[in-house]
């Protein structure tokens, strides 16, 4: 397969005005007829060729301006469809045929259950017919589904509904037209027997907008959350963006069989039903924030995506990025800023370094692609989203706002770059973001070396920072990036001084946020009354890397004092990443100071409890390792499971008084103070099982009791964790008689064990394979057990007889055929082989050689594979 490239790039010959699609839906088949109105593209030379992409189609019929072609009138190949000597102007009339039916991959047409729904981003719809895939090309769409009545009585596409018709051979028609011009990626179609769940919205502009979530009969009790979420989302995008939405009505439909989260197809979005069902009863605390940020992140994209889209694939994150961005704002103001800070931390430490630092390491605008599907990587969502919010710290919430609103009503309309946006930042703001513009080009995650200088004669602190960014695949010697730091200076008593910077123009005020813009710079800070403790890159102002020597003492009095929610937590981390590394180095004994502190911790009703919760959990396998130069995961693993059974010992009184003082009779909502309360008292219930028999006693009521899923899921977990075998058996077993007819209840069941250290060995998650629960065809329950096994389950997948390893390159190659673009993903953990100590990237290796010598690869699995070797 060829790589393309983003300095290739031309615009078409021609665009594509206006795009009539009839849609003609059987059992056997389903036709296809596309009229488009096509227009030379004044700005190229006059080819007069036209060359339109298409995969898997059966052509049935070309004219031009109502003239059928013959066969040599046109070419035609497996992946595309060829018309020259083209004048200014054409109606070109394509029939084809194709079979949703028999498609697995889940691109383009198919069916989910006994529905027919569409996924065309990023190359899709040429799996529907021959168009210019691009989205560059955006056209007016009108679309005519056509299908039996009675089987199918809702059939839905993107736009206003227009028409609707039975048919005197008992199919029914609905026409649906799309005012706003969109490219292909953003068509979407739905035919299938649903219901409705509708409410209304009424714009800043008094406009009228009706909202409706359809799903599968058996779901319509679960859509209530995901409707009050999307009209929050509306609401906040017109108050923080001042964006309103645009067409006279906005859908949601929810699909089982979906190979990512949800699409924002222009006013159709369409959902894994994952994301956007729930009820108490089967949805945990955790899922219903999925929800809430997935509906915001979907809703957003009709402005940051839609209206203004992207020019080509290379500048996904100039949508992707800025939505993410969008919508974890949207969940901070929602729930707690500082708890949501410290996830989207955490993802960052855990995946996109770990993406950083291997072989599909990529700038947030790429240079080049194989597949473009795998291209929809943590680097363009989250590392794109901390680009965007660097901007926001250097230009402050105002210039932000502007920049935004320039943006939006610049390109209202049109496909752009990643550099339209900055450079609308840079317009409304006055300001230069040449040098910050690296961030977009060089991959790699930078790394700040901080050193410290304290006088007290001169009451000076200097403090000198360098930085350097790694070499990746294709790019050595990188430049210095501008990195803005924001920080902090406690006194003894914990407060936050007063800080006056030399050179002043290095530090903004108004946001304490120090630039770094070179290789090394020294900064001089007056006024420093006494020698301060240092609270360096706060709310992790910049997704980079920190080397700061600071003592277990500073790092306990952060943890107690900071003024940045975040570096208290940081700080904590950075104290049980020291202990784990003793415990690796077999010194580990936990000293009394630090369980006095988080004793306190624990007692400290005034703390937001999700806080607390976050400030009391041990780092994951996975950030350990990322903090690590050769990873051991059995050691990792182990150093891990004795520093949390001695912290489970240390606190088992007061995780008890914990778990007591947080019961509530109240029922259940999910709504924020609540959710935050559950998540300590769940952690409380945990450590407290692991250690007693009252603990343990008190998991089996709260499993028994439970009238919501996140306890009950705690619960179970809880006896899991306790490493009592069979108990741990005998509530699974419990678990699945009461949930075995909710899909998504049996996911979070075989994910919990597929996940599981205590259960997951080998033989435990082929016999999951087996399980009826399970089918290879629902991306959903491969990543439920595949993903959990060897995302999670680190201490199995990484078996020292390189089996889980074999498990997981089998399901790749079962997987390549049938769905390309989940095969491709499920490699992830094999990638980063060169960063585990040999005796298992040796194992790791051979799977990934055995992987590439599979006849038929696609391009989705070669891509990863052939770069994971190099
Ligand atoms: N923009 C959407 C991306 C997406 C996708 C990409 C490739 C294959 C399948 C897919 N489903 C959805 C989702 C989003 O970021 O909003
Ligand atoms: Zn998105």
């Amino acid at each position: 397969p060829n790589a393309i490239y983003l300095k290739d790039y031309q615009q078409p010959d021609y665009w594509i005005e206006h795009t009539e699609l009839t849609f003609e839906l059987s059992d056997d088949h389903t036709l296809v007829t596309a009229r488009l109105d096509i227009v030379r593209n004044s700005q190229r030379p006059a080819s007069g060729c036209l060359t339109l992409q298409g995969q898997e189609l059966e052509l049935l019929s070309v004219a031009l301006d109502g003239n059928e072609l013959s066969v040599g009138e046109y070419q035609q190949d497996d992946e595309s469809l060829t018309l020259q000597g083209l004048a200014e102007r054409h109606q070109l009339t394509i029939r084809n045929r194709i079979y949703p039916q028999h498609n697995t991959a889940l691109e383009g047409l198919y069916q989910s259950g006994n529905m027919y729904c569409t996924q065309c981003e990023a190359e899709g719809f040429r799996r529907i017919t021959y168009y210019l895939d691009r989205p560059d090309v955006m056209s007016v769409f009108t679309t005519h589904v056509i299908a039996d009545g009675e089987r199918y009585p809702v059939l839905l596409s993107n736009g206003n509904p227009v028409a609707e018709q039975q048919l005197p051979d008992g199919r029914k028609k609905s026409s649906w037209h799309d005012p706003h011009k969109k490219p292909a990626y953003l068509f979407a179609l739905v035919a299938g027997d649903l219901q409705v769940k509708q409410d209304t919205f009424t714009t800043m502009s008094g406009r009228q907008v009706t909202l409706k979530i359809f799903v599968e009969p058996q779901n319509i009790d679960k859509t209530d959350y995901a409707l009050d979420a999307l009209k929050r989302s509306m609401k906040w995008d017109e108050q923080s963006y001042g964006r309103e939405y645009d067409l006279d009505i906005f859908m949601i439909v929810a699909v089982d069989d979906f190979n990512m989260g949800a699409m924002e197809n222009k006013g159709l979005n369409i959902f894994n039903s994952s994301c956007v069902l729930a009820n108490p009863a089967t949805a945990t605390d955790a899922a219903y924030q999925r929800i809430e940020a997935i509906v915001a992140h979907e809703y957003f994209h009709n402005w940051s995506g839609n209206r203004v889209t992207c020019r080509d694939w290379f500048q996904l994150s100039l949508k992707e990025g800025f939505t993410v961005f969008r919508d974890a704002s949207f969940s901070a103001d929602m729930n707690s800023a500082t708890v949501k800070r410290i996830e989207d931390a955490r993802l960052m430490r855990t995946v996109q370094f770990a993406e950083d630092a291997g072989p599909m390491a990529h700038p947030v605008q790429p240079d080049s692609f194989i597949e473009i599907s795998n291209f929809y990587t943590v680097t363009i969502y989250e590392k794109g989203s901390e680009v965007v919010g660097m901007q926001r710290k250097i230009l402050g919430a105002e210039g932000f706002r502007n920049g935004a609103d320039l943006y939006f009503d610049r390109h209202d309309g049109q496909a752009v770059t990643i550099y339209d946006f900055t450079k609308a930042m840079e317009d409304a703001n006055g300001v230069d973001l040449t040098l910050f513009k690296r961030w977009y080009k060089q991959a790699g995650t930078p790394q700040i070396q901080v050193s410290s200088d304290y006088d007290q004669a001169r009451q000076q602190l200097q403090l000198t920072l360098t930085q350097r960014c790694p070499d990746t695949p294709g790019q050595s010697d990188k430049l210095p990036m501008w990195i803005p730091v924001q920080l902090g200076l406690l006194d003894s008593q914990g407060q936050d001084m007063a800080i006056q910077v030399e050179p002043a123009s290095a530090w903004t005020a108004a946001s304490q946020v120090l630039h770094l813009t070179e290789a090394e710079q020294t900064f001089v800070f007056h006024g420093v009354t006494e020698r301060p403790v240092i609270s360096f890159l706060r709310d992790f102002s910049a997704p980079v890397k920190v080397e700061f020597e600071q003592s277990r003492d500073e790092l306990l009095f952060l943890l107690q004092h900071d003024s940045d929610g975040f570096n208290r937590w940081d700080a904590g981390q950075r104290l049980m990443l020291g202990w784990i590394n003793d415990a690796m180095a077999g010194q580990f004994a936990l000293d009394e100071a630090a369980v006095s502190v988080f004793r306190a911790l624990l007692r400290d009703a005034s703390l937001d409890p999700a806080m607390v919760t976050y400030l009391l959990s041990l780092p994951s396998e996975a950030y350990i390792a990322e903090f690590s130069a050769d990873i051991d995961p059995q050691a990792i693993h182990q150093a891990r499971q004795q520093v949390r059974e001695a912290l489970a010992a240390a606190l088992t009184s007061e995780m008890a008084a914990t778990y007591q003082r947080l019961q509530s009779d109240q029922p259940y909502a999910p709504q924020p103070q609540q959710m935050s309360a559950r998540a300590l008292k769940n952690l409380a219930l945990g450590y407290w099982a692991s250690q007693s028999a009252e603990g343990l006693q008190q998991a089996q009521q709260q499993f028994a009791a439970a009238d919501n899923m996140t306890d009950q899921m705690a619960a179970l977990q809880a006896l899991i964790h306790s490493g009592e075998r069979s108990l741990a058996q005998h509530y699974l077993d419990r678990f699945y008689q009461q949930w075995h007819n909710d899909v998504l209840v049996v996911n979070q069941w075989l994910s919990v064990q597929a996940g599981s250290a205590e259960l997951a060995s080998v033989e435990f998650v082929e016999s999951l394979l087996q399980h009826e629960a399970f089918d290879w065809r629902n991306p959903n329950k491969v990543r439920a057990v595949i993903g959990a096994f060897a995302g999670q389950a680190l201490c199995h997948f990484h078996a020292t007889d390189g089996q889980g390893y074999r498990l997981l390159a089998d399901a790749v190659i079962r997987l390549n055929g049938s769905n390309p673009q989940i095969a491709a993903r499920l490699l992830g953990p094999l990638t980063k082989w060169k960063r585990l100590v040999p005796q298992y990237g040796g194992l790791m290796k051979a799977e990934l050689q055995r992987i590439m010598a599979q006849p038929d690869l696609s391009k989705d699995v070669y891509e990863v594979v052939s770069k994971s070797l190099v």
